[in-house]
């Protein structure tokens, strides 16, 4: 393959790359600590299609405490039961409560958006670190989606198709923030490469919790002959992609996310195929924070899936 024949295929690949992205039901708040929290079901689309008319959170073993909001236009009903042993609940003890939600109404529509709000107490069967599953099921006019899987340990949970909404348990009275700061590389991952494509596209999250900025200078990895750092951009109304040259700025206390249809790396050159299942490493240069290693989880190629962006070039 000729370099001008790499950079049109590298050209097309980015131009689809945004309609592969789709959004999975999630909690609005991310992590909590030990203790009473809010949080809020987002629902961002129907099922292919079809109009959302209910919405069942099941609530896991050691969130106590629970009451939903109710919410104009839906009914809310719960499911009540014992827990599987008595927890400390501000000043007493409690040994059952709601285990699930139903939220029934709307119809919601696959074009409108919507959040389902709750309360709960994160009991001490947990602790810093825990990463909990809210296991979601959207019922349709037609059909139903179950947002209910949980990645296996060592997986990418971004590379499963229905991801239960995760909530992270975090230490209290910020003791996190007591660890060394530090700039760190988290959740990376690739889509496969169907076909002969030879070129993939990979995502991560750079968090630096340093008090400077740092600069991506370069990457590389062993499964590719050249690893670039590309950004998209509008231009004429055309989707391009432009590989940053001059390196990509991680500001002071900020997380720079790299994902589907914005910033991504480049794997041009591919020595393989990129199959879905498999590891690679991936090596970060940053000006400041040095050489970065982390391994990369290939998921699957992105459903729903478009016409094959690589059908034309093989
Ligand atoms: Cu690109």
């Amino acid at each position: 393959m000729s370099l001008r024949s790499i950079r049109m295929t590298v050209a097309v690949l980015c131009s689809v790359l945004p309609s592969l992205a789709f959004a999975h039901a999630s909690l609005d708040l991310k992590a909590t600590s030990q203790g009473p929290f809010r949080a809020a079901v987002k629902v961002p689309h129907g099922c292919e299609g079809s109009s959302t008319v209910a919405v069942r959170l099941t609530i896991p073993e050691g969130i106590i405490g629970v009451k939903p909001a109710p919410k104009a236009g839906w009914s809310v009903e719960t499911a009540k039961g014992p827990y599987s042993k008595a927890y400390d609940h501000f000043h007493g003890k409690v040994s059952e409560g709601v285990k699930e939600i139903t939220w029934r109404g709307g119809p919601l529509m696959d074009e409108h958006f919507d959040e389902f709000i709750f309360i709960g107490f994160v009991s001490d069967a947990f602790a810093a670190g825990d990463q909990v599953p809210f296991v979601v099921t959207q019922e349709c006019e037609k059909g139903q989606i179950a947002w209910s899987e949980v990645a296996a340990p060592g997986t990418d949970p971004r590379s499963l198709k229905f991801p239960a909404p995760i909530l992270k348990i975090v230490a209290k009275d910020g003791a996190a923030k007591a660890a060394a700061p530090a700039l760190t590389v988290a959740n990376a991952w690739a889509r496969a490469t169907p076909g002969g494509a030879q070129v993939g596209a990979g995502y991560l999250d750079i968090v630096n919790g340093t008090a400077a900025d740092d600069t991506l200078l370069s990457v590389s990895s062993p499964v590719a002959g050249k690893t670039e750092i590309h950004e998209m951009k509008h231009e004429g109304g055309v989707m391009k992609m432009r590989a940053l040259g001059e390196g990509l700025v991680i500001p002071a206390g900020k997380t720079v996310s790299l994902s589907p249809g914005g910033l991504h790396i480049m794997f041009l050159d591919l020595a393989a195929p990129l199959v879905a299942g498999q590891k690679f490493d991936l090596e970060l240069l940053f000006k400041t924070a040095g050489k970065v290693t982390v391994p990369v989880s290939v998921g699957e190629v992105g459903a729903p899936k478009p016409a094959d962006p690589h059908a034309n070039h093989h």
